[in-house]
């Protein structure tokens, strides 16, 4: 690491030792930051690296809301406004109950690179609550949101601050959050993305994600003349972006072996069928069940309780699109040892530091969240450009931009990282091209 970055790593670790998932984003961006500091002192004369781990503002607020048994729970809510250099703050909305500041700092900081790589003018912020989604009532999932709201309507806007989905929070989670925010406000503002089409989401927008990391996928497969035609692919979790993910896969002439949720994984040696995802999709966004339920009900599908997909079978390529920290170094060995040639991140930080070296070192084509799972954000943005002029594009016209945004995503990563000399490393290049672009705006825009 370079010293400058050296020294404010060691004192974001003195202030806030048990920050870990943040610290651990922090690491791996200033460590591809090495050539970039070698060669310009400007981002140290402007002091930029303590500045841009600093969140510009942190929300922090107290969620009541009444259960079906009309009892009074409260959770704990926030948004870290991170960067605003480039456009209003960006970044979806997490609810799970392990989300607390460090998680949604790490998701805030990955957030601004990811946003800048897409080339739209969004600044980066996440937010969340602890509140844990399972099991509850519609109902009790609508008053929580409502509660929210309530509270977060007053430091977001559609030039301040536009939230969205993530873990645990879907389209219904939005109609509810975007409902209270109207009758708080009364306007009709593009304030959120995610929505339904019914009152201003874009066509594509829930596919974005898994698509955009398919179509990242395919570029880097395509600088080896490989494709996923007839490969073994592993995908972990079984939400918003691993469904989309499989269905592209599948239209791609590729087997997707796994799917999991935190309850364990499904196998399926022959691969998913169209039919098996859709009752996968009816299952987990309708009947809100349990994955171990497919094996249940389709005959070569099997359920390994407890137990992540990577040692399960042999896969060419495995694509992270669960949580954090989900792929560590044991996990990349057995990848490696049983044929994987690309690991694709659909999750945020999916894949542990030791195991992201060990893929690169033995020539694993590794695609870093922050580039492959971008087309979630780009399509929000182009949602936001959509209702900017009150107005609704064609499905094929957003896909095709997503298209064009995840192959200039990954030409940027890819070039950056060859101007520094560095060949087939998307971290570096992914790192060093969306901090160039927000810390080049932060000196324009001076202190
Ligand atoms: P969903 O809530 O739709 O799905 C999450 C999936 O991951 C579920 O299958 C869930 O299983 C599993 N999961 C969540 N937490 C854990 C855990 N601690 N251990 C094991 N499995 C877990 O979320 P999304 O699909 O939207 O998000 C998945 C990932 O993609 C996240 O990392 C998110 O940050 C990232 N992402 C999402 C984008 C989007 O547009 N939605 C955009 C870019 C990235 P279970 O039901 O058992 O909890
Ligand atoms: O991590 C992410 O990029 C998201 N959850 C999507 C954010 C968004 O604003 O669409």
């Amino acid at each position: 690491m370079h010293k400058y970055a050296q020294g404010v790593y060691e004192n974001l670790e003195k202030e806030m030792p048990w920050q870990k998932e943040f610290l651990q984003s922090v690491f791996e961006v200033f460590e591809s930051l090495r050539p970039l500091l070698n060669s310009d002192t400007k981002y140290e004369k402007y002091r930029i690296l303590e500045r841009i781990t600093v969140p510009e503002r942190i929300i922090m607020f107290q969620v009541p809301w009444v259960d079906d048994k009309g009892e009074i729970q409260v959770n704990r809510g926030y948004r870290v406004q991170f960067n605003s250099a480039i456009g209003p703050y960006k970044g979806g909305l997490r609810f799970h109950p392990s989300v607390n500041l460090s998680i949604l700092k790490f998701l805030g900081f990955e957030q601004i690179f990811k946003n800048s790589l897409t080339t739209l003018p969004m600044g980066g912020g996440k937010g969340g609550s602890n509140f844990d989604p399972k099991g509850k009532s519609d109902i009790e999932i609508m008053h929580f949101c409502q509660s929210f709201m309530r509270e977060l309507q007053n430091h977001i806007g559609p030039d301040t601050d536009v939230p969205a989905g993530d873990i645990g929070v879907g389209g219904r989670e939005i109609g509810y959050l975007f409902g209270m925010y109207k009758k708080i406000v009364n306007a009709h503002q593009s304030v959120l993305t995610g929505k339904s089409l019914n009152f201003g989401g874009s066509l594509i927008r829930p596919e974005a994600t898994g698509y955009g990391n398919v179509y990242f996928a395919i570029e880097m497969l395509k600088t080896r003349r490989e494709d996923f035609d007839n490969r073994n692919v592993m995908i972990s979790g079984s939400g918003n972006v691993a469904q989309y993910t499989a269905e592209k896969i599948i239209s791609e002439g590729g087997k997707v072996i796994t799917m999991s949720d935190s309850g364990g994984t499904i196998l399926c040696k022959d691969g998913l069928t169209h039919e098996t995802l859709e009752f996968i999709m009816d299952l987990k966004n309708v009947k809100r069940g349990r994955i171990s339920e497919v094996a249940d009900k389709v005959s070569n599908v099997e359920y390994v309780a407890g137990q992540k997909p990577w040692q399960l079978a042999e896969a060419s390529v495995a694509l992270p699109s669960a949580t954090q920290n989900e792929l560590d170094l044991e996990d990349a060995r057995e990848l490696v040892k049983n044929g994987c040639i690309c690991v694709s991140e659909g999750a945020n930080m999916p894949t542990t530091p030791d195991a992201v070296e060990y893929l690169i070192k033995n020539n694993v084509l590794f695609g870093p969240g922050k580039a492959a799972n971008a087309g979630g954000v780009a399509t929000s943005g182009l949602e936001m450009s959509q209702n900017a002029m009150r107005l609704g594009w064609e499905a094929e016209k957003v896909d095709n931009k997503l298209r064009e945004i995840m192959c200039n995503v990954h030409t940027a990563s890819k070039e950056t990282a060859e101007e520094f000399g560095i060949k087939d490393n998307y971290v570096l290049g992914a790192n060093i091209a969306g901090f160039r672009k927000v810390a080049d705006a932060m000196i324009d825009l001076g202190v």
